[in-house]
């Protein structure tokens, strides 16, 4: 069964960043930067190629997707609330005692979460495994799967990746989420990063950077990717970190917030104009 698309990508963005945020206001802290920076990729995959619905999410045929960096947990939530999967009265319990969305996710808590993560380097190991058995069992469907920049600093990564060319995994299609931050400051800074598709396509990938604020750019990327035959095909993401809010994007650490008052009125008053845009409340 093919995924029901969502006719405009970018507006669907837009309504995953919306309710990214009012996840974190609620909670009062988070990792905003690096969730807000996945948004329009969760959007085109989503709305458009992830064929994975609240209907098929246990089908072994269907597509998987597997956010490695699992602190962006709340960007994958809402897209999962508005591609109905969970109910909206729980993107209010995020974090809280006994709530099924952690702020990393969990494939046992969460319907439409394929795999638990939050160790990083580990998801996009599994992601191959799920990639290698859907071949095993001779079926064509897809794993997608998400890597922040400062997570390729996971030696793990890198064993996985040179796995999944020596077995030609040529359904898994990899993004790197390259934001230029990591934890404790830019990702150059801390190991020198050097040419991302350069290296993939050292490691027998097929490569490319493309513009990650792009729904458009991303989707046709993805495309292609579907066309790659006999490698895996890694898609470099230029995003900023705290993507598509002023107020966070402004700021020079915005890998984990708890925002003061006055930041937290910010944060609510170009949340609340958002959505006022897009044609949402609540
Ligand atoms: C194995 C492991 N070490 C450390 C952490 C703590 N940690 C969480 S996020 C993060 C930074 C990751 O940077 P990046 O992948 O660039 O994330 P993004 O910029 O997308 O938020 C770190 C070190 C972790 N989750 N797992
Ligand atoms: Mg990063």
């Amino acid at each position: 069964m093919a995924v029901h698309q969502v006719k405009d990508l970018s507006l669907f963005a837009q309504e995953i960043r919306y309710y990214t945020l009012k996840q974190f206001v609620t909670m009062g802290f988070g990792h905003y930067g690096g969730s807000l920076s996945v948004v329009e990729t969760l959007a085109v995959l989503y709305g458009k190629h992830l064929n994975s619905t609240p209907e098929n999410k246990t089908d072994p045929e269907r597509d998987y997707f597997v956010l490695s960096k699992g602190h962006a947990g709340p960007a994958l939530y809402a897209t999962l609330f508005l591609r109905g999967f969970i109910a909206k009265e729980w993107l209010q319990t995020l974090n809280q005692n006994n709530t099924r969305l952690p702020s990393h996710p969990d494939r046992n808590l969460t319907p439409g979460v394929d795999m638990t993560t939050g160790s990083l380097g580990q998801g996009i190991s599994a992601a191959t495994g799920i990639a290698l058995g859907n071949r095993l069992a001779r079926r064509d469907n897809w794993t997608y799967v998400i890597v922040g920049d400062g997570e390729l600093n996971e030696g793990q990564v890198w064993e996985a990746v040179q796995m999944a060319s020596h077995n030609k995994l040529d359904h898994l299609m990899v993004f790197v989420d390259d934001n230029k931050m990591q934890l404790d400051g830019p990702t150059k800074d801390i190991s020198e990063p050097h040419d991302y598709v350069e290296k993939f396509k050292s490691f027998g990938c097929y490569s490319k950077r493309v513009d990650g604020k792009s729904t458009e750019a991303i989707d046709q990327a993805i495309e292609w990717g579907k066309k790659n035959k006999g490698k895996p095909t890694v898609i470099v993401l230029d995003t900023i970190k705290g993507q598509g809010v002023h107020v966070i994007e402004a700021m020079s650490n915005n890998h984990h917030l708890r925002p003061d008052e006055e930041t937290t009125k910010k944060i609510m008053r170009e949340c609340e104009a958002l959505g006022e845009r897009i044609g949402v409340s609540t």
